[in-house]
């Protein structure tokens, strides 16, 4: 690894999160750290503030002469590989690398790793749930917390379990977790990825190189059960969970007494009216968690302790509140098109669902016979608006903003004695959010404002 103290890194992509714990960590080990950003400086006076100045900034552009006497490159997750300055550092032999790369590389804890397209962090946060009862690790990751943040306070042997993209696995190459997990597949990213081929064999990386020391953890009930096996060497051990399939290490069944049961290893270990989450989805995040957590051997009485005791997550089906009449559900985290499915899944017969953002190349078409089916009125927005309208056939031209969405959707709803709005927006927030939690944030705030309003608050 090509990092040492007074060599000099090259960070890529420095705003926010990623970035700076990339800088922080290299500068920990007496290297040099320059950092590279198409934003304007301007808006990186943060990320340098927590840094004390001690890196050197390009910002506004990505010339390729920040390569300059560079040994390692580091990468944000948000930066695609395939840019003109990482095909240039591939031209010059120098390194690219993603932070959770260099994160394995330095590690001295054992590593699972989680990735999928919906409900990884829901199965992040579980098994975080188990570990942290058991007094066994933490999580980090996707989820929001930069690997290399917290690698360095892991006690050598405790778990760390990370929530991992398609993003931050495209700048893998000898990451080999003791646990690998992909937990399910479903069009999401064609902003970034040419095609679904594309976005699977990014998300398959982690099982690139695994061994007879590790374990692969798939499902055994996804339409793309065979990819995921394919996938993995055969020298890999292989834990599977499955809604109800028998032949999965992981699944649910009735007991004699009509009770539904998580099964491991032939064995009932926790009854699922037990979770405290609600839902189909949340009954299979959980038979994943636990899977993940029998393949790092950790008992089955520690895994229904974690389980029972998990509180649910912001901006994933969250009760936002009551305004007159009307619930209002966050599911701001609901950022493609089978997330949306699963809400309207979830959500009551005649509810209202605010869809729109910023577009990732997604088909809206296919969310058309379960909002029929549900009664479920949309109301679009954002700069997907015209997108959503036309490919469900609405004839609302919606609004450009979320505000003014969700208040018509209230008024529809109180008007009409319809009993839910949810935001489940299908789309990215950067039209109008930083990020879905500000958009979450922004809608619950949004609700007290509305509970005020209507004398409810
Ligand atoms: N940038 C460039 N050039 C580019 C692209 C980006 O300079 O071509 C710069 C931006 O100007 C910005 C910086 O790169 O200054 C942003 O880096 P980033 O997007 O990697 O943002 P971070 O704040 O570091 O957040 C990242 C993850 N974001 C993405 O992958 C887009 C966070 O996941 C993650 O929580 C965080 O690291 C900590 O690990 C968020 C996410 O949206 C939740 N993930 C996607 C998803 O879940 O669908 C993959």
């Amino acid at each position: 690894m090509k990092l040492q103290a007074g060599s000099l890194v090259l960070v890529v992509g420095f705003g926010l999160k990623t970035g700076v714990s990339i800088a922080r960590f290299a500068l920990a080990r007496g290297a040099r750290v320059r950092a590279v950003d198409s934003k304007p400086a301007e808006k990186l006076v943060d990320s340098l503030a927590a840094l004390d100045g001690r890196v050197e900034l390009v910002a506004g552009g990505m010339p390729l002469a920040a390569l300059d006497g560079v040994s390692l490159v580091v990468l944000s997750p948000g930066v695609p590989r395939n840019g003109e300055l990482l095909c240039e550092a591939d031209r010059r032999g120098i390194s690219v690398i993603g932070d959770i790369e260099l994160a394995f590389h330095f590690a001295r804890c054992r590593i699972a790793g989680i990735t999928g397209t919906d409900g990884k962090s829901t199965t992040t946060s579980m098994v975080g749930s188990i570990l942290e009862h058991a007094g066994l690790g933490r999580i980090a990751g996707n989820i929001g917390i930069p690997v290399l943040d917290v690698v360095d306070r892991m006690e050598p042997g405790s778990i760390l379990a990370l929530e991992l993209s398609s993003f931050m696995l495209e700048s893998v190459e000898q990451f080999k977790p003791e646990v690998a997990a992909v937990l399910n597949l479903a069009e999401d990213h064609l902003d970034r990825y040419p095609d679904m081929e594309a976005y699977l064999a990014a998300k398959l990386r982690i099982y690139a190189n695994l061994d007879a020391t590790t374990t692969a953890v798939w499902p055994l009930d996804s339409p793309w059960s065979e990819r995921f096996a394919r996938a993995v060497p055969p020298s890999a051990r292989r834990v599977t969970f499955a809604l109800q399939d028998c032949q999965a290490d992981v699944y649910s069944r009735q007991d004699d007494t009509g009770r539904l049961q998580l099964v491991l290893a032939g064995k009932p270990f926790l009854p699922a009216d037990e979770l405290p989450v609600l839902g189909r989805h949340n009954l299979r995040n959980a038979l994943a968690a636990a899977a993940i957590a029998h393949a790092l051997a950790i008992p089955p009485d520690a895994v229904a302790q974690g389980l029972r005791q998990f509180a649910g997550l912001s901006h994933r089906f969250e009760n936002a509140g009551i305004a007159g009449g009307v619930r209002f559900v966050n599911d701001s985290k609901a950022t493609t098109i089978s997330a949306v499915a699963t809400a309207i899944d979830s959500a009551e017969e005649g509810a209202c669902i605010l869809i729109g953002g910023r577009d990732k190349g997604l088909d809206f078409s296919p969310l058309r016979e379960a909002l029929t089916r549900k009664r479920v009125t949309v109301f679009p927005f954002g700069e997907a608006r015209d997108k959503v309208r036309d490919q469900l056939g609405l004839d609302d031209a919606g609004e450009s903003l979320l505000e003014p969405a969700v208040r018509r959707a209230w008024a529809h709803a109180s008007a009409a004695g319809l009993p839910q709005v949810i935001l489940a927006p299908g789309c990215t927030s950067y039209d109008e959010f930083p990020n879905f939690e500000v958009r979450g944030e922004f809608f619950k705030s949004l609700v007290r404002r509305l509970r005020e309003e209507s004398g409810d608050g």
